[in-house]
């Protein structure tokens, strides 16, 4: 294993203890020279397609780039069954399944109880110094747990309640520091009860213990002692179970290139 990745004996040990459900950080889950790799894979992976299909495989938003990794979901939530591609199944979801969730069983991992005991779709979002997402609710296309990596630069995921008339609150509740590297785990109630989101800003502020509810977990808390953090180019993928899955996929994948 390369030196510069630390994974926690079980997810237990990096549990997010400030938030209401079960989350988990682990700032250094991948090393450097695997961020290399992915972030080349996700750009090499669009020069290709580019020549050998028409559509690009980013989708560019009107504040991030997309890639949906291995396609779109139908218009029933469903995905055509189709393996994700080498270099996204490893390092990251093969170490996601390794990693047991705490030391009385250590065979249960964060997938164990999905409906296909692992990720089968990836959303990859790329935003430059500025962009965000929307604060929002990923929905019942998936099971409720959503396992992040990040590459490239930090920014802080903001976590907002709902108000009792069903609006959200304008300040977030909880804020997630990821660095790049890092593997941030949510579950739960902050799945399905919370919104979260990324603010359109250049610089994040404000960041120290208090506000940031992974900040004794984070790798490098001296790079953020002023309480700001200029934005670069960040890439995240997110890993997801997609409950249903259409097997009609199985047919037309073999006929794409990969
Ligand atoms: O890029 C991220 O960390 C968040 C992405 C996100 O909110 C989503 O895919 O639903």
């Amino acid at each position: 294993m390369s030196p510069s990745i630390n994974l926690p004996v079980c997810l237990e040990d990096a549990r997010i203890k400030v938030l209401p459900t079960a989350a988990f950080y682990i700032s250094d889950f991948i090393s450097k020279e695997e961020e290399e790799v992915l972030l080349s894979k996700i750009n090499r992976t669009n020069a290709l397609k580019i020549q050998t299909a028409p559509k690009p495989k980013w989708k560019v938003l009107s504040h991030r780039r997309l890639q949906t990794w291995p396609s779109d979901l139908t218009k029933n939530n469903s995905l055509l069954d189709s393996p994700l591609p080498g270099w996204l199944r490893d390092p990251v979801a093969s170490r996601l399944l390794e990693c047991p969730m705490n030391m009385s069983n250590m065979k249960q991992h964060i997938f164990s109880d999905s409906p296909h005991g692992g990720p089968n779709h990836v959303l990859i979002n790329e935003y430059q110094p500025g962009e965000g997402i929307m604060p929002h609710k990923d929905g019942a296309a998936y099971h409720p747990v959503v396992c992040t990596v990040s590459l490239g630069s930090s920014l802080t995921l903001e976590i907002y309640e709902t108000k009792d008339d069903g609006t959200r609150e304008t300040t977030p509740k909880f804020r997630i520091l990821q660095e790049p590297r890092s593997l941030l785990i949510t579950t739960g109630e902050l799945y399905t009860d919370y919104l979260h989101g990324i603010a359109e800003v250049h610089e994040d502020v404000d960041l120290d213990h208090i506000t940031i509810a992974n900040w004794d977990l984070l790798r490098s808390p001296e790079i953020y002692k002023q309480g700001n953090f200029q934005r670069s180019t960040r890439t995240s993928l997110t890993y997801r179970d997609v409950i249903k899955v259409s097997k009609l996929g199985a047919k037309f994948s073999m006929f794409k290139a990969r």
